[in-house]
């Protein structure tokens, strides 16, 4: 076959049941064994035709629906360490981690055993707790750019909140973000956005007004000069750039060399504020995030995810000036019911505390790049062209024979061979994500047998891809 078999992998150092009555009961298997060598799936296109009725597209957050990959989601029931288990029994190999939160595994028994002892105190307050001071001591600690944080239930939350900061700091309202970068639904935000907007092909969304739209503009990852040219053409000023730490939401997208440190340059140079959004990024890389590893000292800093442990936190952090703009120290109104609620704490430490272990980061890079390596070597030996980007404990591959160093590079992957690839994957009980324009997570509950499994499943996937 005459394309192109290279495949470049640039690497990080590790730095980082609503029971429907009408669908029928079956077993859990703990095994990967499929009966008849194929999925079952019954309960779950049951429980999706009466989801759809209800919910639209029969999900709550759109990636979930399988819209880019074909078929039908499986509903899960439940999952501990590296599986998941659908409403039907069958039980997968987890690489998606509720999109990464799930880094030392599903249910593991020290955040299990806390967060039961934690709900007989009550859930939800409404008032502050040392909980709060206690994760905002190991956030602080393990982010050093940040003198205070502020605490709320997502990272959309995070960055919407960052940017209503910057706007309120520098008095403008411009704001720079990268096509393809995603950092959550808030209105600013949803201008060529990536991850499930991307997914979905929707990256401008209708029902952002026009007037809002217009200060947002978007420069190319790992272009400097996009960045420069946009400061320029916007004599009223530019309130921030708004950057993933390292891109997942258009699969994972290395930053060149010099270019995060470039960004902070420009921004100190234009008067704008630095958001490094390591919703993402944050805790997966490294304990620390990109901003440790490519040593950026970033105005404010966007978290979540990893943060709640698989519990609804996110965060936002900064500068002790620009933090004390926040109601009640300051002007700047942001507010949540549920910011820094006790379950969702309790979680969040549990996790950190484990991340702290020594040997954690390493561990998770080696299965992450054991993983990626094979897949890599598996798909080369079968000629079919592909790149891939590891970052701590996150990859992509790209099916695609040219370098992806940006979201354009991205959309040039051949997004029909990753659906036929996704579907094959899943029938064998691997589970990633549904999209090529997002990150495959590993954990410490992943095993060498489960990486075994995996290159298994992807030797016969990538047979006549
Ligand atoms: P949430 O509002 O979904 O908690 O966080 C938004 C967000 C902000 N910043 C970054 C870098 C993110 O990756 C995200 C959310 N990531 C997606 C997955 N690519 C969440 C999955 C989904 O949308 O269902």
């Amino acid at each position: 076959m005459g394309t192109k078999r290279s495949a470049q992998i640039l690497k990080l150092p590790a730095a980082s049941r609503g029971e429907s009555s009408t669908c029928k009961e079956v077993s859990i298997s703990d095994s990967l064994a499929r009966p008849r060598g194929k999925l079952r799936a019954g309960r779950s296109l049951c429980m999706f035709k009466k989801a759809v009725k209800l919910i639209p597209g029969g999900v709550d957050s759109p990636v979930r629906a399988y819209k880019a990959v074909g078929g039908k989601p499986p509903f899960i029931e439940r999952a501990r360490g590296s599986r998941i288990y659908d409403v039907d029994g069958n039980a997968y190999i987890d690489y998606i981690g509720s999109w990464g939160p799930m880094i030392v595994g599903h249910a593991h028994p020290r955040v299990s055993v806390a967060l039961k002892k934690a709900i007989d105190r009550g859930t939800s307050y409404g008032a502050p707790t040392g909980l709060e001071v206690t994760m905002a001591e190991l956030t602080l600690k393990a982010f050093p750019s940040m003198d205070m944080v502020r605490f709320v239930s997502s990272g959309t939350e995070a960055t919407m909140s960052a940017i209503r900061l910057a706007r309120a700091c520098t008095g403008r309202d411009n704001i720079i973000k990268f096509e393809g970068c995603y950092h959550g639904h808030a209105d600013s935000l949803l201008v060529k956005a990536g991850s499930g907007a991307a997914t979905l092909g929707v990256p401008d969304s209708p029902g952002v007004p026009a007037d809002l739209a217009r200060h947002t503009y978007n420069a190319v990852f790992n272009d400097l000069g996009s960045v420069e040219a946009l400061f320029e053409k916007n004599p009223e000023g530019v309130a921030c750039v708004i950057v993933e730490g390292v891109p997942g939401n258009m699969g994972v997208v290395l930053p060149r060399d010099g270019f995060m440190a470039g960004l902070k340059a420009l921004c100190v140079k234009y008067g704008a504020l630095l958001i490094m959004d390591e919703v993402m990024s944050g805790f997966r890389l490294c304990y620390g995030g990109a901003q440790k590893v490519y040593h950026i000292d970033p105005d404010i800093t966007c978290l979540g995810k990893v943060i709640g442990g698989g519990l609804p936190v996110g965060a936002f952090g900064g500068k002790r000036a620009i933090m004390e703009m926040l109601a009640p120290s300051g002007p700047v109104y942001q507010a949540g019911t549920l910011s820094g609620n006790p379950i969702a704490m309790t979680a969040g430490i549990e996790t950190l505390k484990l991340l702290q272990r020594k040997g954690v980061y390493e561990r998770l890079f080696k299965t992450a790049s054991s993983l990626c390596d094979g897949i890599v070597e598996i798909a080369r030996r079968r000629g079919v062209p592909c790149q891939a980007a590891v970052a701590g404990s996150m990859f992509t591959v790209f099916f695609t024979d040219r370098p992806v160093e940006n979201y354009g590079g991205a959309k040039r992957s051949d997004l029909k061979r990753f659906a036929r690839y996704f579907t094959r994957m899943l029938k064998a009980g691997i589970y990633l994500p549904p999209s090529q324009f997002e990150a495959v997570f590993v954990s410490l509950a992943h095993t060498k047998d489960d990486i075994e499994k995996t290159l298994d499943a992807a030797e016969k996937s990538f047979r006549g891809l």
